[in-house]
């Protein structure tokens, strides 16, 4: 009987898929000097305040634009629409990630040719965004300080496939609200990632933010140039 019964690996067939499909894509966005970056975090980690953050400084030097992505609701991409930069929102219907189709819709709604750097900020969700390759030139994740410094241990996968860290909230370190181990963390991450790059900053105060908007400009620069 066993033999009779076909086995679809479903979730192994899509992913072929979609990693073609993300290759495709970043080759075209490289050939067409758009730069594109997958932005992945815990619900409520800072991702949208870091986006008004970085584009606030970078308005001047990039042509931007933010694809947003939610289960539901569009308040996001309102509030960077609000700062002056386009935003798309993208309603997932319940996926809880992004994978190529769906932020090709996204980039349909652009004019891709026209920007410098587009910022996906993906569903709030530490596990399967980190499955799903968006086609992205770079991935970065934010882990904020009252999240805990235990994470690298729960979802090894984001830690491992990012090229870079955003520690967001580190205002919390100058007050007794937190036992945050800043240097615990980062031997964490290592031993998943040495050549992770780590920015700890605080997109509430602004303090760290300029070392990560410098060196996300150097890459956007490289990467189009
Ligand atoms: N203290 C402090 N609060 C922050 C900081 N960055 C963001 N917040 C607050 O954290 C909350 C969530 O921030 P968002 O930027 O909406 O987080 P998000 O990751 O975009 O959230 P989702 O889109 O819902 O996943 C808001 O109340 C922010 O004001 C920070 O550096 N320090
Ligand atoms: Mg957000």
């Amino acid at each position: 009987m066993k033999d009779a019964v076909k086995l679809i690996k479903v979730k192994e067939d899509i992913q072929a898929d979609n990693d073609l499909l993300a290759r495709r894509l970043r080759e075209s966005l490289r050939e067409r000097k758009t730069f594109l970056i997958n932005l992945m975090s815990s619900p409520g980690a800072g991702k949208t305040s870091l986006l008004l953050q970085t584009t606030t400084h970078l308005r001047d030097t990039f042509q931007m634009a933010v694809i947003e992505a939610d289960i539901d609701s569009s308040v996001d991409a309102e509030r960077i629409a609000d700062s002056g930069i386009t935003a798309i929102q993208l309603q997932t219907d319940g996926f809880c990630h992004l994978d190529v189709p769906m932020v090709q819709q996204g980039l349909r709604n652009l004019d891709v040719d026209s920007l410098d750097l587009i910022f996906i900020e993906n569903v709030g969700n530490l596990v399967c965004p980190a499955e799903f390759d968006t086609g992205a030139a770079l991935d970065v994740m934010i882990l904020s300080v009252p999240e805990g410094d235990d994470k690298p241990l729960k979802y090894p996968l984001m830690f491992s496939k990012c090229h870079a860290l955003i520690i967001n909230k580190t205002d919390y370190l100058e007050t007794p609200l937190t036992d945050f181990d800043l240097e615990l963390l980062e031997k964490r991450v290592r031993k998943l990632n040495k050549d992770i790059e780590i920015f700890p900053l605080s997109a509430r105060t602004g303090a760290g933010i300029k070392a990560w908007n410098n060196w996300l400009s150097r890459k956007v620069s490289e990467h189009n140039s």
